[in-house]
């Protein structure tokens, strides 16, 4: 395709020339990453969908409900995030087990905690046969099992920043 619509042509341009600007020069003063005064900030692209949190607060309560393996990780039954999930567990728990669901193309890191002292690691994924949600069991190591833990802290070791935890369940 070289038909570009002319206008194409001039938004670029302008884009192109408004990242030029904005790239400070080495040694100038904005190179240290603070903004000129008075220089306006502009909002980030809004395309109507809202962006999934940084962070998420979840509640093992509230995760109880398996969604289909395959659910999108924005859709219904799956809980968003690009960087950190908190899981409270409510209770000290001994579990020996999990089940969880995972956004399927990332591999997690779930760090269980006893108040804010990491007890045990456990890693799982990628399933990359699985597009969307996929569904992981694990027996949790023995530290987590005999201390106990009352959070999880889940982030991702690699992936694509789109990651989603849909259910929990740990069986003690
Ligand atoms: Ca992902």
């Amino acid at each position: 395709m070289t038909d570009r619509h002319p206008l194409a042509l001039i938004v670029l341009t302008v884009l192109v020339c408004a990242a030029c600007t904005r790239t400070p020069l080495p040694g100038s003063p904005a190179a240290d990453g603070t903004s000129a005064p008075g220089e306006a900030v502009e909002p980030p692209p809004n395309d109507g969908i809202e962006p999934p949190p940084k962070e998420v607060d979840l509640e093992l309560a509230n995760l109880g409900t398996k969604p289909a393996d395959g659910t999108g990780w924005q859709d219904d039954g799956a809980h968003p995030f690009t960087e950190m999930a908190t899981i409270r567990l409510g209770r000290p728990w001994k579990a020996k087990t999990m089940e969880l669901s995972l956004d399927a193309n990332d591999a997690y890191r779930l760090e269980f905690r006893t108040g804010v002292t990491a007890v045990g690691v456990v890693e799982v994924g990628p399933k990359e046969a699985v597009d969307g949600l996929a569904t992981y069991t694990a027996e949790l190591p023995l530290d987590i099992t005999e201390t106990g833990a009352d959070t999880i802290v889940v982030t991702a070791k690699t992936g694509d920043g789109a990651l989603s935890i849909g259910h929990l369940v740990l069986t003690e």
